[in-house]
């Protein structure tokens, strides 16, 4: 059996955006209901979910971007499904959105989460999307989930960093003046 991640319902409080592709929509629209259900059970509220669909995968950062600069959400999770057998631009798709969701992350310090299936066929996007075997859009959910308290206990923890560093140099600075 497969062990999933535990986070508890550590979740209450919490704005999670979700951007999902509606190309491959059999897989996304999976997807996108085991992550609604996932956040959802870990304790958001369902008013605080804020689903985007947008045509493809293709599409997916500039969605992301503008969700994450919004200051509404605490993560963004995206959703899709790019499918080699579909499509001879499987390769260009894949590293767009890829390099797009690694970008805005970057760029705007939101934990932006990367649930975008790529593979060779439909049977395996359908194994990754089926809740009953691996499940990815519960496991987006709970990366996302995971991200926003690493991410807030990263911030508090500097910020005792950086107020330890100034009580020091002003011990510093009195000892220099004595
Ligand atoms: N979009 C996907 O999300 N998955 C695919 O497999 C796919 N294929 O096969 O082409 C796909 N193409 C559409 C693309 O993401 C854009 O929506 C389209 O090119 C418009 O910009």
């Amino acid at each position: 059996m497969r062990t999933h991640r535990q986070v508890g319902r550590s979740a209450t409080g919490l704005r999670i955006g979700i951007v999902a592709a509606k190309f491959n929509q059999r897989i996304t629209g999976k997807l996108l209901r085991a992550c609604i259900d996932a956040l959802e059970s870990h304790g958001v509220g369902s008013d605080a979910i804020h689903v985007v669909r947008v045509p493809g995968a293709f599409e997916i950062p500039l969605v992301a971007q503008t969700m994450a600069k919004s200051g509404n959400v605490d993560a963004v999770i995206c959703l899709g499904a790019v499918i080699r057998g579909d499509t001879p631009h499987f390769d260009y798709i894949c590293s767009e959105v890829s390099r797009g969701i690694g970008h805005v992350a970057l760029e705007s310090g939101v934990p932006i989460i990367f649930g975008v299936l790529t593979t060779e066929t439909d049977a395996q996007a359908e194994e990754r999307a089926d809740p009953k075997k691996l499940n990815r859009g519960g496991d987006a959910a709970k990366s996302a989930i995971e991200m926003v308290t690493v991410m807030r206990r990263l911030k508090g923890s500097t910020r005792e960093l950086g107020a330890g560093h100034a009580t020091r140099q002003s011990s510093a600075t009195r000892r220099h003046a004595d």
